[in-house]
């Protein structure tokens, strides 16, 4: 299901929407949603990413990305025939499993409980907008029937397309849907890079490889309409920043509305996630991983963070707290960034309980205070460990993660007035306009919660006013 379009994938919506003429209501859902999480502010000048310096016409789909941006909240998934074994996908493979048995794993993958509908139904409890799910990890196997290998859901016990089940799920409840595509394959014998893999990489072929690569993506986007391509295991020397520049022209050429991180180029620049130079590297977006991005209005980005610390099911995981998981989504869009928070199912298809139980905790704050979340961009106060800001035309949504506050003074810009404050999910609150200052008495016995959101009211569009610091 498409939320974004373009004059140019118009028809694409429009056709998809007359193929689903019969759940006309559904569209008109979808649309909605996208309408009312697409961010309210005047479009971004020449939004940076894109093709890289060989595609530099190359531009990202900057209502696309306005409506990701939006949405503010998504569910990453990395799921796999290794959840059997409980030890980290990809990166258990010849570590803690030898390389033979975590291979032959898929013969015995049946995930009888699997529900694409419930899974789906945790995100939206959660207040989560779109949904990301590994297609293929470092460990090559396909989670879906590829005509391109043997290696895939089609020849597990569960003889179940769960990817088009995934895709469907979130047609159905009006999320939307991702891929996360692993770039490096230890397991398919072209790749040319191994990992703890005594085989030989005489013989391998990338060319072949790219080929595979090419071929599976474009089944991702032909066959499933992926709308996101989380590109992952760009790293190794297999694979070149020429490499990047022609996969993101491949899935610009088929679909121009489609979001690519920038892990599909060399520009990923560690844990921080943001691209060295915007216009040199290929990728719509940055991936700051395992970390909060840093404030930046002016390129695009998302953290990726577990919910405990690893990517996939482990037995007995300790769990961030609700408290942790709605600080984190705080500071990441105060810094105007996405979330996109990772749950590792077990290998019964099931999301784990607790994993479930904290996301609808961090769902019930959302539903309180997200509108200081959906649709908005990040600042202007910049965020610190008692407070974040984000901003909506004319107003501007103070997160506050610290109950002890009595009084916030907020530096205020010549002329920049408040003309009303409030709690969200609560009362007016008391604040007197000083100069250049903005003073706000915060109300007593407020609610035992993760954070409350002021939401003040000033005389201009909020996304005008320069960042500040605060204390
Ligand atoms: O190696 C992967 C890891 O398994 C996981 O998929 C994360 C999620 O983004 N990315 C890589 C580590 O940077």
């Amino acid at each position: 299901m498409k939320f974004f379009f373009t004059e140019t994938s118009k028809s694409r919506v429009t056709r998809h929407a007359s193929r689903l003429s019969r759940h006309a209501s559904r569209v008109t859902i979808i649309l909605a949603i996208a309408a009312c999480s697409t961010l309210q502010q005047p479009v971004p000048k020449a939004p940076p990413g894109g093709g890289g310096e060989l595609n530099p016409q190359l531009r990202t789909n900057s209502a696309s990305l306005q409506a990701w941006q939006g949405m503010r909240f998504g569910m990453f998934v990395h799921w796999g025939p290794i959840s059997l074994k409980g030890t980290e996908i990809g990166w258990s493979r010849g570590r803690e499993v030898p390389i033979s048995e975590y291979d032959s794993l898929y013969l015995r993958f049946n995930p009888e409980l699997f529900n694409a509908d419930e899974w789906i139904s945790v995100a939206k409890e959660a207040g989560m907008k779109y949904f990301v799910i590994t297609s293929k990890h470092h460990d090559g196997f396909s989670i879906w029937p590829s005509k391109y290998t043997d290696y895939d859901i089609e020849n597990t016990p569960v003889k179940r397309d769960v990817l088009k089940e995934m895709e469907l799920a979130c047609e159905k409840q009006g999320i939307l849907f991702g891929t996360y595509h692993s770039i490096l394959d230890w397991h398919h014998p072209d790749y040319t890079t191994r990992y703890r893999d005594p085989r030989p990489v005489e013989g391998s072929d990338m060319k072949k490889y790219k080929e595979f690569l090419f071929n599976q993506v474009k089944e991702l986007i032909v066959d499933y309409h992926t709308n996101i391509l989380w590109f992952d295991g760009q790293w190794e020397a297999s694979w070149t920043h020429q490499d990047g520049m022609e996969l993101y022209k491949y899935i610009r050429d088929l679909r121009d509305d489609i979001l690519i991180n920038n892990r599909v180029d060399k520009g990923f620049k560690g844990m921080a996630g943001m691209t060295d130079s915007i216009a040199k590297y290929a990728g719509d977006y940055g991936t700051p991983e395992q970390q909060i991005g840093g404030f930046n209005r002016d390129y695009p980005w998302e953290s990726c963070i577990t919910v405990g610390d690893q990517w996939a099911w482990k037995n007995v995981e300790k769990l961030k707290s609700v408290k942790v998981v709605v600080e984190t989504l705080i500071k990441t869009v105060g810094g105007d960034g996405n979330l996109l928070l990772n749950v590792g199912p077990m290998p019964d298809g099931r999301i784990e309980p607790q994993q479930v139980d904290l996301l609808r905790g961090v769902g019930e704050w959302l539903k309180v205070n997200g509108e200081g979340v959906y649709g908005t961009r990040g600042g202007p106060f910049l965020p610190t460990d008692r407070m974040a800001s984000t901003c909506k035309e004319q107003f501007i949504y103070l997160h506050v993660m610290d109950p002890s506050l009595k009084e916030i003074v907020l530096p205020m810009p010549q002329g920049v007035k408040a003309t009303r404050v409030s709690i969200l999910g609560g009362k007016t609150v008391s604040y007197d306009n000083r100069e250049r200052q903005l003073v706000i008495r915060v109300p007593q016995n407020l609610p035992d919660s993760p954070a409350y959101v002021l939401k003040i009211r000033i005389n201009r569009k909020a996304v005008e006013l320069e960042p500040m610091e605060i204390k």
